[in-house]
């Protein structure tokens, strides 16, 4: 968590997030998240807000960095991976914050895919989803994210 006075929009990822780039490219495609960190860190500093960028592979882990964002983040974009389809604990760790703007985000299409991709735990729970765009899904919601905060 940066140590500022600027709201913070934090970039939560699930596990098998840091193989993006080698991961099964013909889904999750070239990019790795460091070069997402990267599209991100510039859009926060040209827009005044603080990035709080974070991955874990760990269900009790990430359910210990949204608790953590309890009053100090003013969104938050999680991209919950495989956590997605199977975490209630991710699922009330978001319904316990406070009224922030909170945006699933997937790169792959979820609904083009395995039937058990289909459901997400988070969705009844987020302010909104976008998938299917790859990296671009994370802009996506960075930008969604900025509007919501004005
Ligand atoms: C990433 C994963 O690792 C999968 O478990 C999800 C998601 C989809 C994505 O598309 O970003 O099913």
């Amino acid at each position: 968590m940066p140590k500022t006075s600027k709201p913070v929009i934090a970039v939560l990822n699930g596990p098998n997030l840091n193989l993006l780039g080698e991961r099964q490219r013909s889904i999750y495609g070239k990019v790795t998240l460091g070069e997402i960190r990267k599209r991100l860190e510039k859009k926060a500093t040209q827009s005044g807000v603080a990035l709080d960028f974070y991955q874990t592979n760990s269900e009790g882990e990430l359910v210990s960095k949204i608790q953590s964002l309890r009053g100090k983040a003013s969104a938050i974009i999680i991209n919950p991976a495989a956590y997605t389809h199977t975490s209630v604990a991710v699922r009330d760790a978001i319904a316990a914050l406070d009224k922030i703007p909170v945006i699933e985000v997937h790169l792959s299409n979820i609904y083009r895919r395995e039937d058990f991709r289909h459901h997400s735990y988070v969705s009844g729970v987020a302010t909104g989803q976008i998938c299917g765009f790859g990296p671009l899904s994370y802009e996506l919601a960075f930008d969604a994210a900025l509007k919501m905060l004005k």
